[in-house]
């Protein structure tokens, strides 16, 4: 299974690493003109190719795999959604979000390249994000462009991870209650999550009654990763507030998380996907993840 998850991620990664070169190339008469503003590539690149999970178009590929959707037709929808989880990474690390000088064990984007780079690097990868999406699915059938391109721009705007992180900010302001916490963390992570599964569902042709079940699915798993997060970054005794455990304990937490997990195979079973699938096997990993 493992082997299984390793080969869609090579195959990913490689179909990222030209779309990445395309970009460049497309530049390349400016840049021949000005060399030194090649640099916001490079940011770009930094920050995309830095050794993250590729969690999100992993869930995609073996749900696509599950559901008899070519792998490859996802493929711009999956990196349309890395860059903008890439985007929002750039972001939350800048001094005026969460400061953080560190991601994924090197030096953030603003601390590599500087903070205006940084910023521009993630407005670059949000607006590059809608282009593939609209190279790779326009003229397709069902309206299948502006399908998707609503589905991730809800997602990500004042209805999305913006309102999301803006309850984050107000979240050291005041104590939240459990609802409170769950709904940031849904707008915050789970929301992404969900539309991978829900673009997968439409880029096969999916009908909207099963599209409501492939939701229920992100829903969950989105909500599952960002407890585990919370739990990660928790210890008994240095709980970070505004967190599940710091509202309803470490106890409850992994009790809540244990739940969903078992309510996701049901999930799985309704959607007639096994347990034995690579699917299934990614989100039991969830539970066991440690980074
Ligand atoms: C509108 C996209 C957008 C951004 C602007 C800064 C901001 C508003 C939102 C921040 C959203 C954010 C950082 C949510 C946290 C999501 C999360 C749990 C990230 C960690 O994901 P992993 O573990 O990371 O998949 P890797 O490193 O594996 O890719």
């Amino acid at each position: 299974m493992q082997t299984a998850l390793e080969h869609h991620k090579e195959l990913f990664e490689t179909y990222c690493r030209e779309r990445f070169a395309l970009m460049r190339q497309q530049a390349s008469g400016y840049l021949s003109q000005l060399p030194e503003s090649a640099v916001i590539f490079e940011a770009m690149e930094y920050s995309f190719f830095s050794g993250g999970k590729r969690f999100r178009p992993l869930l995609g590929l073996t749900l696509a795999e599950a559901l008899r959707i070519e792998a490859k037709r996802c493929y711009p929808w999956l990196l349309a959604i890395e860059m903008i989880h890439t985007y929002s990474l750039i972001h939350d690390d800048l001094p005026a979000m969460d400061n953080s000088d560190i991601r994924r064990g090197r030096p953030s984007c603003h601390k590599q390249f500087r903070e205006d780079i940084a910023i521009l690097a993630g407005d670059a990868l949000c607006a590059q994000a809608f282009w593939e999406l609209a190279d790779a699915y326009q003229g397709q059938p069902q309206e299948l462009l502006p399908r998707l391109t609503c589905l991730l721009s809800e997602a990500i705007g004042p209805r999305g991870i913006v309102l999301g992180q803006v309850m984050d900010i107000q979240s050291k302001l005041s104590a939240y209650t459990k609802e409170q916490v769950l709904l940031m963390h849904q707008l915050k992570t789970g929301l992404l999550f969900q539309v991978v599964f829900q673009g997968v569902g439409l880029i096969g042709g999916w009908a909207a009654d099963k599209l409501e079940s492939l939701n229920k699915l992100g829903l969950q798993i989105g909500l599952a990763f960002q407890i585990k997060d919370d739990l990660l970054d928790s210890k008994e005794d240095e709980i970070e507030p505004g967190s599940l455990p710091a509202v309803l304990g470490l106890a409850e937490t992994k009790k809540l998380l244990e739940h969903i997990q078992k309510e996701m195979q049901d999930t799985l079973s309704h959607l007639g996907i096994p347990l034995d699938s690579s699917l299934a096997y990614l989100i039991e990993l969830n539970e066991s993840r440690s980074l």
